[in-house]
Formats: structure tokens, sequence, C-alpha cells
């Protein structure tokens, strides 16, 4: 098959990193490249999926709400088109159909279940459910090898460590630099923070985002879940993985080697450079991508990150540490956490305080499987409710 021509299915297809991704696809198809699209799914946002189909024509559609899914077969009439709700059928989607890159722009604990059912399948996977990785790092890696496929970043950072690594070898490297730009309370005060709103917290000053991320952008949780994504995606140690502050988000990442040079990826906060990466990988293709001017960004800042303002970060430094199962336990207390802020029902540095005494409460296994990760994760949601 000519690598030009790519069969591809989007879970999330309505949500941020799914709608760049169909932006992408449309470059590409523009460029040479003949794209289908094979699935698209998204949870409730029925009026974006019925223009994506009419666009894009897929053969089948994942709508994860029932009662959206009713609306969507009542309101809309695609005659050749598969409509599934069930979980089951989306699993056998994953499984079955005729494509072969699986797009992942899902977020939370609920991404993990399809992605590993694509590798098993020998689907490529292009990543940007960084939530996967963070619980079941080593499992997917394992998965990885036995079915002889590969996992793309679409997480900026971590698309740009791939590309500094091209061509490096992974004894030479000396340190993975992490970059995060602070989010909204870089300057605040820890008053201000306490007092801060859900609008407060959902203003990120360089990327627009969907409210989960955001809102771990705003906790610096997404860096720590970043820090752990790393690990098994560079398959490095973890005192190897430093974090640093860049507010202004134009350097995604970097890496220095032992000799002590430094490698740096560049560009506009624009998702869809590193999206179009991971599909054409380890191709670049032509785009019409605003390209970064640097006379405009002449400022390039870093400072160290403030482990006790941003208490989540040192919980996740913490856990990627002791490893086990303490990732899934960080992972599952943060989603709900998240919820409950989202939801007005606690305030923001309740965050921090709920997941630190979560997860020092856990015990820890370093023998698991998925069907462990899957029980300890409802375990964790469950504890959290029952007591708030
Ligand atoms: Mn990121």
């Amino acid at each position: 098959m000519n690598y030009k021509n790519k069969n591809i299915g989007i879970l999330g297809s309505t949500g941020s990193i799914g709608r760049n991704t169909l932006n992408v696809v449309r470059n590409l198809n523009a460029n040479g490249y003949k794209i289908e699209i094979n699935f698209l799914s998204t949870n409730f946002n029925i009026d974006l999926l019925a223009e994506q189909i009419n666009e894009f024509k897929p053969k089948k559609v994942f709508i994860l709400n029932k009662n959206k899914s009713e609306e969507f077969k009542s309101k809309f009439n695609f005659p050749n088109l598969k409509i599934h709700d069930d979980t089951d059928d989306l699993i056998e989607m994953i499984k079955w159909n005729d494509y072969d890159l699986l797009v992942n722009a899902t977020v939370g604990f609920s991404g993990l279940i399809p992605t590993i059912e694509a590798i098993k399948s020998g689907k490529k996977i292009a990543l940007a459910n960084k939530e996967t990785l963070v619980v079941a790092g080593k499992i997917i890696n394992d998965l990885l090898e036995e079915y002889d496929t590969t996992l793309i970043p679409i997480d900026s950072e971590h698309s740009a460590i791939l590309q500094c690594l091209a061509g490096e070898k992974t004894e030479s490297i000396n340190k993975i630099i992490l970059t995060g730009s602070g989010g909204p309370f870089r300057n605040k005060t820890f008053e201000e923070i306490k007092n801060s709103t859900i609008e407060d917290a959902l203003n990120h000053p360089n990327w627009r985002m969907g409210n989960k991320i955001t809102i771990d952008s705003a906790t610096m949780m997404n860096k720590g879940l970043e820090v752990i994504e790393a690990k098994w995606l560079f398959r490095i140690d973890a005192e190897k993985i430093k974090v640093v502050i860049h507010p202004q988000s134009i350097i995604h990442s970097m890496v220095e080697f032992k000799d002590g040079s430094i490698k740096a990826q560049l560009g506009n906060p624009d998702m869809r450079i590193p999206i179009q990466y991971a599909i054409t990988y380890p191709d670049r293709v032509t785009s019409d991508f605003p390209k970064l001017d640097l006379s405009k960004n002449n400022s390039l800042t870093f400072e160290e990150p403030d482990l006790e303002k941003f208490e989540c970060l040192k919980i996740a430094f913490d856990v990627l540490k002791q490893g086990g199962t303490y990732p899934v336990v960080l992972n599952a207390s943060n989603e709900i956490a998240v919820e409950l802020f989202l939801k007005g029902k606690i305030k923001f540095l309740e965050i921090p305080n709920l997941i630190r005494h979560i997860v020092e409460s856990h015990k820890n296994q370093n023998e698991f499987n998925i069907d462990d990760i899957t029980e300890i994760d409802r375990q964790t949601r469950n504890e959290i409710l029952s007591k708030i």
C-alpha cells in the first residue's frame, strides 16, 4: 500500500484534538495524500458530528450518550452509515474495521481499553489520550512489542521530544526537559489561587483545549501526567525527566545529551503540527499552518516550577518514582477531583488535597494486569465519591 493512502479512525472527533485532526486530514488531502476516514466518535456533540460525516463520509460512528444517539437517528439520515452507541460495538468497531491508524483523541481513563484493542488488532496509534500511558505504560509497551506496531504521541511536548530524538541513541540522553507554560496561575499568589473561580482556571494563556485538560494545566497536574507519559514513551528513568516553565509555549520540549548539547523543537502553539507529524511520521508534509515568526517571539524565558504552589506536580513526581499502581490512583483521583471542581462542588486548592490524601492511603502493587488497573480505577472513584 502507498504510504500516502491511509485509513484513519478517530475517537473523540468533536473535541479540540479531534477537530484539529480533521483539519490536518484536509491539509494532507490537499497535499498529495489520500486519507479516508473510517470511523468517528463523539460523547454528545451530534450536530458537529453530522457536519463531519457530511464532509468526511465515515463508514461508522460511535455516540457514547444513548439519548444523543437516539436524537441523532431521528434528526439525521445517513443511509450508509452504521451508528453505534454500545461499548461492545465500540470495541468491535476498533477490532475489526478496515483501517490502519487509530487517532485516540479522547480524554481520561476511558481511552485505555480502545487503545489496547487497537494495538491487539495490529493498528498504529496516534495518541492524544495521555491517561493510557499514565495508568498502563508498561503494559502498553509490552503489547506494542508483542503485536509489532507503533504508537506516536500527539501531545506537543512528547512530539517535540520524539523530534529531538530522531537519529539519536537512548543511551546518549542525559535529560528530557519538558516545558510547560505554567498555566493561568503562574504569577498568582496562593491567596489569589485559593479564591479563583472556574472561569479563572479555564482561562489558559496559550492553548485552547477541552475543560479537563485546561484545569489540569491550571493545577499543573497536566505536566505531572506528561512526565509519567514521557517515562513510558521514551523508556527512560524517572530521574532523567525534568520540567521547566516556559511561559511563551514556543519551545515545546528539549533533550539534553550526555555531551552537554541540548536540542529543542520550536513552533507556534498549534496542535495541528504535532497531530500532522503523528499521522505522517517519519515524513514531513507541507502545510499552510501559520509559521513561527521569531522576530515577533523574541523573548523566550525559563524558570523552575514552584512545587509548593503547584502541589499536583510534586505529587505526580513522587508517584512517578514509586511506580506500580500509584499512577492509576493518581489519575483516577485527579479525574474525579477535576469533575467535582468543574461542578462547583470543591474549591481549586481542594484538588491537590484530595489527590494527596487518596494517593497516600493507597497500598501499592508492583505486579498488575489490565483488570487490576480497571478495578483500582473503579475503587478509587467510589472511595472519593462516597466521601463527598
Ligand atoms: Mn501537552
